[in-house]
């Protein structure tokens, strides 16, 4: 299992990891989300990064162009050009409001675009994602039908109740259930977001918040946390 993964990581990204696929069933248990991406600019190069982190920088020189930031439709770009390359990821493509969307819910600096460690913290969720993705669409159909759907999402690290999950078939899933790939990704990137932004306002960790209208309609219309 852990060859296939690598595999479907070369593919995806044309470079080579290093790093060992995530246990998948421990991450089910409960969710530990990465660290939130680092708030530094690119300039800050580490003089002693691993060729993973460099053979990345290149990538995102490349994709980020002149300004070092991907912008929602640069995003959309190598989303689309990455599927087109999977047969069996099932998608109608990545639009540009879902691309926005996921750059608003990851740019933790508010420069409107995805800086590289923002984008870093993305990309590795897109790429465990996938391969979670195909692993779960048992009965290769090339989407998540709902029985697929919990067990790919606990996979993820996502253990969500029934009422949750059915809420998500309705917002993401096509009315037969299923949910395709560019969906798929948005619907994990936002859940994800969310929980870092609750956890990072649930201060004394007693799983409650207590919010002002600002704060809320912040988080709600950019998920910004500060
Ligand atoms: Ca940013
Ligand atoms: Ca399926």
């Amino acid at each position: 299992m852990m060859v296939l993964n690598k595999t479907i990581f070369i593919c995806l990204l044309e470079i080579e990891s290093e790093e060992d696929s995530p246990d998948q069933g421990e991450a089910a248990a409960q969710y530990n989300p990465e660290p939130p991406p680092p708030r530094s600019h690119f300039s800050n190069i580490e003089a002693n990064e691993s060729d993973e982190v460099r053979q990345f920088r290149r990538l995102f020189t490349q994709l980020a162009g002149d300004d070092m930031e991907v912008s929602a439709s640069e995003l959309m770009n190598i989303l689309n050009k990455v599927v087109t390359r999977h047969p069996d990821l099932k998608t109608d493509g990545f639009g540009i409001d879902t691309c926005r969307s996921m750059v608003a819910v990851m740019d933790s600096d508010t420069t409107g675009k995805l800086g590289f460690e923002e984008f870093k913290y993305l990309w590795n969720n897109v790429k465990k994602w996938q391969c979670i993705y195909k692993q779960y669409d048992t009965d290769r159909s090339g989407t998540i039908g709902r029985n697929e759907l919990p067990g790919a999402f606990q996979a993820a690290g996502f253990r969500l109740n029934e009422q949750l999950y059915s809420m998500i078939v309705r917002r993401y899933s096509d009315e037969n259930g299923n949910m395709d790939f560019d969906n798929f990704i948005s619907c994990l990137v936002r859940l994800d977001a969310m929980f870092r932004a609750f956890k990072s306002l649930d201060r004394d960790g007693s799983g409650q918040i207590r919010v002002t209208l600002k704060e809320w309609l912040q988080l709600l219309m950019y998920s910004q946390k500060n």
